[in-house]
């Protein structure tokens, strides 16, 4: 078995034992410089899986690099999507890419997206990120096979499934499994990176796997156990997994996380940050690959392309008299506006240290407790151990279980990437806690493109359609980290019911103050006041309620982290065009603040909704107010919408993703001078007849 011309049925290569070694080794340290280049990623995982991905790649599986399409090839599915880069290196080696390539990685426009995409890279079969799916897909792919070669005489490639051990949490790899071993699929040859650590610690505290050979097992398998770094066994193990038939094989590779890497080895910390430059060089060094590869040019060729997209990204951003940006400062602006900057999800762990001590609170971790800061609710605090629940990457289960305590008079907290916790429970949000109306809080973090480089399974851009839709449920989407933290304390202290508080990853600009107003379920007014050196002093924030109307020309009506930017296009309209703005946060999206937003299109005319999310959640909610509010009958109102138009997210640094998607102030601005000129025209036509 090896690497095939397609055409002739011809091997192109033959690789020794020895040589697997080499291309492993030399494999890790592409992968390293490029993680090194994106400046995020997965090191400790990639590290562990290369010996098996150079094996796999170069040895064991039929496939032509020239050909990536031919039908009769092995199919190699990544179920473990955040070991994009192994997945990458590997193609590199093989040939199916230029290795020297791969240094793009996570970059703006780059086919080498943090989690693969088969329509942007040939040779990646599957897109993946949400773990757990791969075995399932290739129980499809098993299936098809079968299906044509009774149709077609012989269809006999294998499809290998990369996993990991903690990705074994999720139940959905046990429904394939059991499919697969119904079906006796013996065309699928999966393989686990057994590293035994996972993001929150140690697999077996985090929620216990093993015994997986048993598990695997009983579900009709046949399994072989392997030193993952053992280049012998590996391709042993390989070769025996393709002659078994009557039964799928699972190869479970014990292996170390971070391996090759003495500083990254064991290392739980490594499983999710990229080495800096004098790591990468100390890296190299430990592989033994000091000099051998061209660090400096790979690390210039990524610097070019990241200038290239900068140029012409920045081409299509609206501009005006001068730069507007976040605390641009510049020779001849001293006295831009200036903002703090803090990640809007630091509010939500605040609020949890801050009401643990309530004994109803029991908060569940679903294997990205420190990043979404629900760890917080423990840290320093081991009083509250006993109601930390860490369910590992089960968030299906994890939210009929949160339904289950609240049932029993406890306030469950869960919370994970919005994508996690309000798109795949969905229906366990559904049917356990909506319909059954149960007081449980889930947390949607993460949520829109400004996560930045993971790209667009990390991205929610469609949770809002589904947590609005829901009866019983509560939204509330808070605009920075100290709002965040009302809204969580408010949330989980008076508000009793199915509720969902969704925030972002990225550093966003702080522009509520401990005084400024959070009524649940009212709006704030936000109005520019004066151009000063203090972004936030230069506004004033009232209660919607409380605000007389000042004739403004027009309405942003914008929730979460567009709120700040509605609040600049407000600056960069009064400053430009001196137009007067209302911004209205309309934090609680559910229930939602109807009587100010009927107010805003009455005295204003003009209305603007912002969401950085799939144009409709909010722009649907304040659309169907404009349209079906009496009060509101024959005014004429001119809307639009910013938003995600009806696409995936994709890698890029945040705020090229927040421009990338038109979803900055220089975009609201230019669509609010659009809709004030249509305004005027209107007006003066009026006047005319
Ligand atoms: C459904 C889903 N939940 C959560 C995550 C976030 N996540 C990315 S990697 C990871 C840990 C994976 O652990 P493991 O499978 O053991 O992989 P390894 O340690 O080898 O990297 C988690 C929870 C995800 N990508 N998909």
């Amino acid at each position: 078995m090896s690497l095939r011309d397609a055409k002739t049925g011809q091997v192109t290569k033959e690789y020794s034992i020895d040589e697997l070694r080499e291309a492993a080794r030399l494999m890790r340290g592409y992968n390293l410089v490029a993680l090194c280049a994106a400046g995020s990623g997965h090191p400790g995982g990639t590290l562990s899986i290369m010996d098996i991905a150079a094996a796999l790649y170069l040895r064991a599986a039929e496939h032509d690099p020239k050909n990536p399409d031919w039908p009769d090839r092995d199919r190699i599915l990544w179920s473990a999507g955040h070991k994009a880069p192994a997945l990458y290196v590997s193609l590199g080696i093989a040939g199916f890419c230029a290795i020297e390539d791969i240094v793009t990685l996570r970059k703006l426009g780059s086919p080498y997206q943090g989690h693969p995409h088969w329509l942007k890279l040939p040779g990646v079969e599957i897109s993946s990120g949400s773990l757990g799916q791969g075995l399932s897909v290739a129980v499809g792919m098993a299936l098809a096979a079968r299906i044509d070669s009774e149709k077609q005489g012989g269809k006999s490639h294998k499809i290998f499934c990369l996993m990991g051990d903690g990705e074994q949490q999720e139940g959905q790899v046990w429904e394939a499994a059991m499919e697969a071993g119904h079906f006796h699929l013996d065309n699928i040859i999966a393989v686990i990176d057994c590293n035994r650590l996972q993001i929150d610690g140690w697999v077996k505290d985090v929620m216990q796997v093993e015994p997986l050979a048993a598990k695997y097992l009983s579900f009709g398998w046949e399994v072989l156990r392997v030193d993952g770094h053992d280049m012998s066994q590996i391709v042993d193990a390989l070769e025996q997994a393709r002659a078994v038939t009557g039964r799928p094989v699972v190869i479970l590779a014990d292996t170390v996380k971070g391996k090759g890497v003495s500083f990254m080895e064991n290392q739980p910390g490594w499983h999710g940050k990229a080495p800096n430059r004098e790591e990468l060089t100390a890296a190299l060094a430990d592989l033994g690959l000091a000099g051998r590869i061209p660090v400096d040019d790979l690390l210039a060729k990524a610097k070019h392309w990241q200038t290239e997209a900068s140029h012409a990204l920045d081409a299509r951003v609206p501009r005006y008299s001068r730069d507007f940006w976040w605390n641009a400062r510049d020779a001849k602006q001293i006295d831009a506006m200036q903002v703090a900057m803090e990640p809007t999800r630091k509010g939500f762990g605040r609020a949890l240290a801050e009401c643990g001590d309530d004994e109803r609170i029991v908060c569940i971790g679903l294997d990205i407790s420190g990043s979404i800061t629900i760890a917080d609710f423990y840290a320093g605090k081991p009083e509250r151990a006993r109601r930390w629940i860490s369910m590992g990457i089960a968030e299906q289960s994890a939210t009929a279980a949160a339904a289950g305590l609240a049932r029993e008079g406890k306030l469950p907290v869960l919370g994970s990437y919005a994508t996690f916790s309000a798109a795949r429970n969905l229906d366990q949000i559904r049917v356990s806690i909506c319909y059954s109306n149960l007081n449980v809080l889930a947390a949607g973090a993460h949520a829109g493109v400004s996560v930045g480089a993971d790209g667009a399974t990390h991205q929610a851009l469609e949770d809002l359609f589904a947590m609005l839709g829901l009866p019983n449920m509560t939204v509330v989407v808070p605009c920075d980290a100290i709002e965040t933290r009302k809204a969580t304390r408010h949330l989980l202290l008076e508000h009793v019911g199915p509720k969902y508080i969704r925030f972002a990853r990225e550093a966003t600009p702080i522009v509520t103050s401990e005084s400024t107003p959070f009524v649940f379920g009212k709006a704030n007014v936000i109005r520019l006041r004066a151009e000063g050196a203090d972004f936030v002093a230069a506004f004033e924030t009232r209660l919607a309620e409380d605000c007389a109307d000042e004739g403004e020309d027009l309405t942003i009506v914008a929730c979460g982290p567009m709120v700040p930017e509605a609040m600049r296009a407000a600056w960069i309209l009064k400053q430009e065009f001196d137009l007067e703005t209302r911004v209205l946060n309309l934090h609680t999206l559910k229930p939602i603040d109807a009587e100010a937003i009927v107010r805003a299109a009455r005295e204003t005319g003009v209305v603007i909704t912002a969401e950085e999310h799939q144009i409709g959640a909010l722009a649907g909610r304040v659309s169907l107010i404009l349209a079906t509010h009496p009060t509101l009958y024959g005014v004429p109102v001119i809307a639009s919408a910013i938003g995600v138009k009806d696409r995936f997210g994709e890698s890029g640094a945040p705020w090229e993703l927040v421009k990338v998607f038109e979803l900055s102030a220089e975009h609201i601005a230019e669509t609010a001078l659009e809709l004030v000129s249509v305004k005027k025209h209107a007006a003066e036509r009026l006047v005319t007849a």
